[in-house]
């Protein structure tokens, strides 16, 4: 199967539709322009140097997961939660491209900037001594059950800052899995410990501004880069829409139990 270079418009065709609901993934080439992902890096790198002089180690209790450059610069691989620390990121995200998709899921959505792990970021480098260069199968609905909440519908959104070609690893995601019950979503794999390949999956390669869509059942991984050094950076945002009961999160909390399974394997 391939996934098809779908253009994002303002009313989905009726093939992104389908596509959408039979595999539970979608993605849309060049939502965003070059210029516009450079200015929100910027935004990104600006809010990652304020944490950097902070020395921050969490936000809403949720931890940054800190790397060194093999010259020693420091560098965050994962924080949650930023456009609740930068407007200038809020406002990229406000953006009327990110309310079109919502056509795909529904209206009664809403991005979560300060629930679940609001506006994540992504900064993968495989370089010598990396211990963040991959993520086991997992799916991103069971952080509800790691909250203690009731499992609720979830859609990943997620927007590419960098090229991210199959030598950069990156998603690798099973078709159609986002239609499996709860037991399936729990015991079909160990979540966050097999990093296995299966026959079943494909990979979701995406260029710097194209956008994609998962739904928080399907299962996926993300696969070591390839390559090592600068050829393997690659670097993504995430925002999860949800809808039901709004549960915003402590900014003052305590780590979600998830963090420390991936904490033991990352
Ligand atoms: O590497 C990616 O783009 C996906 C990461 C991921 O699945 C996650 O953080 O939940
Ligand atoms: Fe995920």
């Amino acid at each position: 199967m391939q996934i098809p270079d779908f253009t994002l418009q303002p009313q989905p065709t009726a093939e992104q539709l389908a596509f959408w609901l039979e595999h539970g993934c979608i993605r849309f080439r060049g939502v965003m322009t070059e210029a516009e992902i450079d200015d929100l890096v910027d935004a990104i790198d600006e809010l990652q140097r304020a944490f950097i002089e902070q020395d921050r180690k969490t936000v809403y209790g949720t931890p940054l997961r800190w790397s060194k450059t093999p010259d020693g610069q420091p560098f965050i691989s994962r924080f949650a939660f930023a456009s609740m620390y930068s407007e200038r990121i809020r406002e990229v995200l406000s953006d009327a491209r990110f309310t079109a998709i919502q056509a795909f899921f529904g209206e009664e959505y809403r991005l979560a900037h300060d629930e679940k792990d609001g506006v994540v970021i992504n900064h993968w480098l495989r370089q010598p001594g990396s211990t963040y260069s991959r993520l086991g199968w997992h799916t991103d609905g069971l952080r509800d059950i790691f909250l203690g909440q009731k499992l609720e519908p979830m859609l990943n959104v997620g927007l590419y800052l960098t090229d991210s070609g199959l030598d950069k690893g990156g998603v690798r995601l099973i078709p159609g899995t986002h239609t499996q019950s709860t037991w399936q979503m729990l015991t079909g794999k160990l979540h966050f410990l097999d990093n296995r390949p299966d026959p079943r999956e494909i990979a979701l390669t995406a260029r710097k501004g194209d956008l994609t869509i998962h739904d928080g059942r399907l299962w996926h991984r993300t696969a070591q880069a390839t390559v090592e050094g600068e050829a393997s950076r690659r670097r993504n945002l995430y925002m999860a829409w949800v809808k039901g009961p709004r549960k915003p999160r402590d900014p003052n909390g305590a780590a979600p139990l998830y963090h420390h399974l991936q904490g033991l394997v990352g």
